[in-house]
């Protein structure tokens, strides 16, 4: 978590600095979901993720100084500088994307789940049981992609997790206008999917849910729709002025910050000291400015290089 939000203070830095260009997305304050999910899976199981997703390609794995190196747009960059802030991709760790449309992740993370299960019963893979981890926003979750693929993966009992990150906000538009049933995991009962809701501000509740979720998913069982509860810290995109939400707002959630609530945790717990959280602090702001050096060290992509990967080699 405290990578996280520590690469993406930076990345604001840097984009204000014009080191990156198009819209960027920050995750700040929504820690607990990516980390919460992702930890409670294996490193060779799948997440896919939307234009919010340097957060989501951290916990899956793929090295700082890979994701900043592809903010910018640089040839060593995780989608070797083609992709960009919303177009995030790793084979090596499974990361499926980065999508800039919205709910554009949901049908390949559902084709992903599909590929695990037939590759298992039809194709007799004993070893390919993993799990996709689907992430995405509210209002994503008023796309038809949703419920198509919602529909699909009960049918075939696929093993994924659908991970809507509820932040109340799509850009301006505030969740309870948008939606006619406003607790989104109330909606899998539609569809005979177990629906969870979670504190998507504790990484601890989170995690349970994880954990519970991907056994079902391992185990055949199906997919899970999980809510997470949460907030974004910051605008929508670095370009959003961020003027339509209310201070008081904005400050009651602030109080619930994901980092800081787990510190207070683990202090009162007796788990960590003041000084032991404080030194993870200074190892991370390490590891961020050393991928800060590797980005702007890093060539350009070679221009001959332009057309490979537009087809299949
Ligand atoms: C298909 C499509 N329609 C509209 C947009 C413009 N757009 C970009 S982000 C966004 C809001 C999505 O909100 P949500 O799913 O809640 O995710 P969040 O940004 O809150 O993480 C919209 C409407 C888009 N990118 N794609
Ligand atoms: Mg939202």
């Amino acid at each position: 978590m405290v990578l996280g939000r520590t690469f993406e203070d930076k990345c604001a830095e840097m984009y204000y600095r014009g080191k990156m260009f198009g819209f960027v997305h920050l995750y700040n304050g929504q820690e607990a979901v990516s980390t919460g999910i992702t930890k409670a899976m294996r490193p060779d199981d799948f997440v896919c993720s939307t234009y919010r997703d340097h957060v989501h390609a951290l916990s899956a794995g793929v090295p700082a100084r890979q994701v900043m190196a592809e903010l910018f747009g640089k040839a060593t960059g995780c989608s070797q500088g083609r992709g960009g802030s919303m177009h995030l991709f790793s084979a090596e760790h499974n990361l499926l994307g980065g999508f800039a449309f919205v709910a554009e992740g949901i049908p390949v993370a559902t084709g992903a789940a599909f590929q695990s299960k037939y590759r298992r019963e039809v194709m007799g893979e004993a070893g390919a049981d993993q799990v996709t981890a689907c992430f995405f926003g509210d209002g994503a979750s008023n796309n038809g992609q949703f419920f198509e693929c919602l529909n699909m993966a009960s049918l075939w009992k696929l093993p994924i997790l659908y991970v809507v990150e509820n932040n109340k906000w799509a850009i301006g538009m505030a969740h309870h206008r948008a939606s006619s049933e406003t607790q989104i995991f109330q909606k899998g009962k539609a569809f005979g999917i177990v629906g969870v809701e979670v504190d998507g501000m504790d990484v601890l509740a989170v995690r349970a849910v994880a954990k519970e979720a991907v056994a079902r998913a391992r185990a055949g069982e199906g997919p899970t729709l999980i809510e997470a509860l949460t907030y974004r810290f910051r605008g929508h995109s670095l370009a959003d002025p961020d003027e339509l939400r209310s201070k008081e707002e904005k400050e009651f959630w602030f109080t619930r910050d994901p980092i800081k609530k787990l510190a207070a945790y683990m202090i009162e717990q007796n788990l960590a000291t003041a000084a032991e959280l404080k030194e993870i602090d200074t190892k991370i702001q390490g590891v961020v400015d050393e991928a800060v050096e590797f980005a702007e060290a890093s060539p350009e992509p070679d221009p001959s290089e332009l057309h490979h990967y537009i087809f299949a080699d």
